[in-house]
Order: C-alpha cells, then structure tokens, then sequence
C-alpha cells in the first residue's frame, strides 16, 4: 500500500436493494487497474448498500463512477470524502461529458474522460507523486488493452448476474443513445480468450448468469461484410470478416461450458437476417438479448435515426425470428417520439404481444447527455426561464431528488402525464399476471413457471415503478418490494461453484486476431 492509503472505487445510488440484478463492472475494472503497491481496493457498491462514511479517512483515494441518474449521489460523497481529507477522484460517463462540473459540484481533484483501464495507474502515481491533473484522458482504450475484471473482489451472495463485456462501441447512431459518440463507431472486440476467461471465473465461483454487457453483440453485420467486399480494397473486409469469425470462436467456445449457464446480452435485430449468427447465439446458450425495436411505425423509426430496424408486420417476423432459434428476447420500446399518437401505446403492446417477445421495457424519450437528442434539446430550451433550485431544466439532474422534474423530450400534441399515463398502462398491460402466466410457456415445470413469474413481476417493479413513477411514496413501495423479492429470486440464479472448472480452449489453428486498425 502506497504511504498506507486504502483506494476507494464508490458505485453511487440513492436506492439501496440489498441485492444487484448485475454487478457494476466498472468496479472490478478499476480493481484490476488499481496497481499491487496501492493495496486491496475497497469496493462499495450503494445499489447493495449505502455507503459507510466513517471508512474513509485522511489520505485515501476515492473513485466515484457516475452517470447522469447517479451524479448528484456522487457529488454529495465526493464532497464528503474531500473534507474528510481524501483525494477524489470521478469517471463514467457522466464525468467524461461534464468534467468541470464534477470539480464545481462534487469536489473532484481530478476526472477521469473516457475508458479508465489505462490510465487509472498514471492518476494514482501522479497522486502519489504530488502532481495530479485536474482531467486526465483516458481515450478508447484498445481492445487488447482493455482490462479484466478482479471477481475475486466480488461478494458472491449479492449478485444476479455476473457482467462481461466483449465489446465497446457501435456503429450506428441513434439519436437517443450516446454509446457511439463517447465509446466511437468502432467496434473494439476483446478477444475470445480474455472473455472466456472471465466467464469461467465467474462459473468457478457459482455465478451461472452472466450478462455480455455490450451494447451491441452482432457489430458486423452481413450488409456491412457484403458492401465492404464491393469495395476494390479488401482491407475493411478482411478486418469486418476477422470481426465476425472471433464472434463465432467465442460463441462456440461459451457452448462447451456447463450447460446450466445462461447469457443475456443486447443487439440489434439486424442479427434476425443472419440464421447462423443465431444459432450460434443459442449453441452458446445466449438465451436471451435486449433489442432495441424503440418504435414500431416507420417514421417513429426516422425520428431516432434508426432506419436499419422494421416497422409493422416484418419486425414481427424479424423478432419471432429469434425466438424461433432459441433467444429470448427483451423489446425495448420509446413513447414519446413526435410521430406518436394517442393510439401508439396500444399499438405497440399489440406489437410486442404477436412478435413471441418474453420481456419488454417501455421508456420515455429522454434527452441523455451526449446525444443528439440532447443537443437540440438544449438549444430550443435556451430561452426557457424555468429554475428550480436556481437551475435551469437541461441540468435537472442536479435538482435535489424530491423536486427533481421527470425530464422527457417535449412532444408536439401530448403532454409528458399523457405520455406518462401511455407508458405505464404499457406495462401494466404487458405485466399484467395473465400474460405473464400466459409467456411462461416459454419455461416447462411448473416451478420454472412459478420463478418466470416471480422474475417478471420483480422485473417491472425494479424498472417501471423507480423509472417512470412521479409519486415518491410509490418509488418507496416499489424499492421495498423489490428488496423483499430480490432475496428468494437470487437463489434461482445461482449455482453450486465449479473452482476446477476447465477454460474451452481455442480452435485448433485459430490465430488471436486483434481488432485495432
Ligand atoms: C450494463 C448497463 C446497464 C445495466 C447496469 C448494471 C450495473 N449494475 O452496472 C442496467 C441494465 C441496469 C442499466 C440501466 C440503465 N442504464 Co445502462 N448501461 C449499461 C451498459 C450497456 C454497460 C455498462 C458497463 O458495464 N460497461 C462496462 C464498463 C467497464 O464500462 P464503463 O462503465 O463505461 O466504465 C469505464 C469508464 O467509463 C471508466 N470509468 C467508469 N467509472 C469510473 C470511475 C473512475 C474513478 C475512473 C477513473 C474511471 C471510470 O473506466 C471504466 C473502464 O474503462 C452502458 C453502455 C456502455 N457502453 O457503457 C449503458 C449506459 C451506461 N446506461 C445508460 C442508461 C441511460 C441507463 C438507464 C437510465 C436506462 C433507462 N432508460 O432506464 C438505466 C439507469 C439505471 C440506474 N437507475 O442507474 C446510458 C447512460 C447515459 C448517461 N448519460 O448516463 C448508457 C451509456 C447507455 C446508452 N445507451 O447511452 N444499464
Ligand atoms: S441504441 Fe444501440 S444500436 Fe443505436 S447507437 Fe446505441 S448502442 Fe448502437
């Protein structure tokens, strides 16, 4: 330990549930950033359990990770760590788009922009040294270069599901989500040996659950390889087919893992065109993915700049598709966008309840920071006199929780309680106890049955009510609730540990092929 400080690495969270559906990965990132001579990090993750103050003392190093839900909550232990004598320090992604504000607010001595794997080691040195930076840049990190997570670090009674990410970056670029514009357009593909790796670690220590915490598991899709191989230079095909061939290794070597694993991870529905891919995804037991449908008309599609998805009866087919090869899917549709009407709400669970989906979300546009959808925002609220707190509408997520306004994108014809109202009908609809029990066909004993039931409702209360509700007194209800439930549904995720568990190896003559071009 460096000069006898402990490093701290804070997950901060206003909602303690005792139990995590998935680890915070950044955590045990930074973990195994955190050099041997600085000691043991310690990991406090506040979505478990809140924070106890008295552990930091004068002279240690705090690492808060935020983005923009959880900043006020890092601001305020920021704060308090500084005065109680240690050294702050902020990253994510909230920090990396508003570092001078983690300074004013949240009493930062230096922030961390972009990936920290790298450079976390150059931030403590520097500290140690007595020469921090105010903004270090941690860029996009290689893929060869981006770090493990230390599981070692990790209680493993709290969690659902383990988290492990494969790649960073996406392509496309929709309007609503800032991924390609802070993690860029693209792919940074880890190779299969340092995923699998991780996934077996975490079999090794009784985690049969792990979430692929990518934001787009399908990066190279069969256009993309189809209009790189017109082009007379074959260099970005050879690149786009060395992509995909290191998909399949991987996938074929999650298949000779234990066969009571299960990953979950997110796409985009292009992969519903490209059956191999499929059945690849359901050899490796990635049974189930998150796929952003975001809206199922046409021109809702072009107000997110999402023209790669289908509209109205293909994107039934498209989703049925894969769910005819073994993947759950999670539908995750907006409300709010401006070619919405009255009758959108309904339309869409119509949708959602042919297309075979097992789980969906239904959210409000929002204007994150980062993204397009965020820009125009902020320009057409320029003129807007609104304070609360004194701060204007485009920086509510400093407004103190009990008067902080549920921000969504303004509509041209309906009010955000009409949207509101829409979308929590939606779930209530989609969530109601007969269609659960009807979508847990999808399970075959009865006690699959039971848990898919538990799952589901555990699931909408955890997501809609803290998401979308305006009424404190029902974000407590539901916070309580989901404590309560969190505990038994746990126990179905785990499985007994494998600690001699064998790493899958490679496929004989198989090269690593790194990405980076
Ligand atoms: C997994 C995930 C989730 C999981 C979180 C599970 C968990 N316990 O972590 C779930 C599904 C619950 C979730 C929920 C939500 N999420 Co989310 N999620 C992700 C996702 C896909 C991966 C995160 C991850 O683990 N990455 C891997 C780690 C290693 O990367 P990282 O977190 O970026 O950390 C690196 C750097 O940022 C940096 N760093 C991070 N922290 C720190 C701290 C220090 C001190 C330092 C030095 C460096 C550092 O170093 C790390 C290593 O390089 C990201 C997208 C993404 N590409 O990151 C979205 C993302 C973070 N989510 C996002 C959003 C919007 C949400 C929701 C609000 C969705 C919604 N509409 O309800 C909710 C919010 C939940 C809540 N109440 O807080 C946005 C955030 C936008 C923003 N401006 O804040 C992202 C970026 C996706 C997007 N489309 O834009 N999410
Ligand atoms: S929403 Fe999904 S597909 Fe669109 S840019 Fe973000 S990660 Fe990529």
């Amino acid at each position: 330990m460096a000069g006898g400080l402990t490093v701290h690495l804070i997950n901060p969270s206003d909602l303690s549930f005792g139990i995590g559906f998935m680890a915070p990965r950044w955590l045990y990132v930074l973990a195994d950033a955190t050099p041997e001579r600085f000691g043991r990090p310690q990991i406090t993750d506040e979505t478990l359990d809140p924070l106890e103050s008295s552990k930091i003392r004068s002279g240690d190093v705090v690492g808060l990770g935020i983005h923009t839900s959880n900043a006020l909550r890092g601001y305020a232990i920021g704060r308090a760590a500084r005065e109680a004598g240690a050294f702050v320090v902020f990253g994510g992604i909230h920090a990396t788009l508003f570092p001078e504000e983690a300074h004013e607010r949240g009493g930062a001595h230096a922030v961390v922009k972009g990936d920290g794997d790298v450079v976390w080691e150059t931030v403590l040195d520097d500290h140690a040294k007595g020469m921090s930076r105010p903004v270090y840049e941690g860029g996009k990190v290689e893929p060869e270069l981006l770090r493990s997570a230390r599981w070692d670090l990790m209680p493993s009674d709290r969690y659902m599901w383990g988290a492990v990410q494969t790649v960073r970056g996406c392509p496309k670029h929709c309007s609503f989500c800032s991924v390609w514009k802070t993690d860029g357009q693209r792919p940074r593909q880890r190779v299969s040996d340092a995923v699998v790796r991780e996934i077996v670690e975490l079999r090794r220590r009784g985690f049969r659950f792990v979430a692929l915490a990518d934001d787009n598991f399908y990066p190279v899709t069969l256009t993309d390889l189809a209009m790189a191989a017109r082009r007379a230079d074959k260099t970005q095909y050879e690149t786009l087919r060395a992509l995909r061939a290191e998909r399949f290794e991987l996938m074929a070597r999650l298949a000779q893992l234990p066969d009571d694993m299960v990953f979950y991870t997110q796409i985009t529905m292009e992969a519903a065109e490209d059956p191999e891919f499929l059945d690849a995804m359901s050899r490796a037991r990635i049974k189930g993915a998150l796929v952003g449908v975001e809206a199922v008309t046409p021109e809702g599609l072009k107000d997110v700049h999402k023209n790669f998805n289908d509209a109205g009866e293909q994107l039934v087919d498209r989703l049925r598709a894969f769910r005819r090869h073994g993947v759950h899917v999670l539908g995750s549709f907006i409300f709010g966008l401006p070619s919405d009407r009255a009758a959108t709400f309904d339309a869409t669970v119509a949708i959602a309840e042919r297309a075979d989906i097992t789980f969906a979300q239904f959210l409000m546009l929002t204007p994150f920071p980062g993204t397009t959808d965020f820009a125009e925002w902020e320009q057409m609220m320029a003129a807007d006199g609104t304070r609360i707190d004194g701060l204007p509408l485009t920086r509510h997520w400093l407004i103190p929780q009990g008067r902080r306004p549920k921000v969504f994108t303004p509509h041209p014809w309906m009010s955000s309680e009409e949207i509101r109202r829409g979308t929590q009908a939606a779930w209530d609809r989609f969530y109601s106890w007969g269609n659960i029990w009807h979508r847990s066909r999808c399970v075959e004993s009865l006690k699959s049955r039971l848990a898919f039931v538990l799952c589901s409702k555990l699931y909408r209360q955890m997501y809609a009510n803290t998401g979308i509700a305006t009424d404190s007194a029902r974000v407590g209800r539901s916070t309580r609730w989901a404590r309560w439930i969190a505990k038994p549904c746990r126990r179905l995720f785990a499985g007994p540990p494998m600690p001699n568990l064998e790493i899958p190896a490679r496929a004989p003559g198989r090269a690593i092929m790194y990405t980076a071009d």
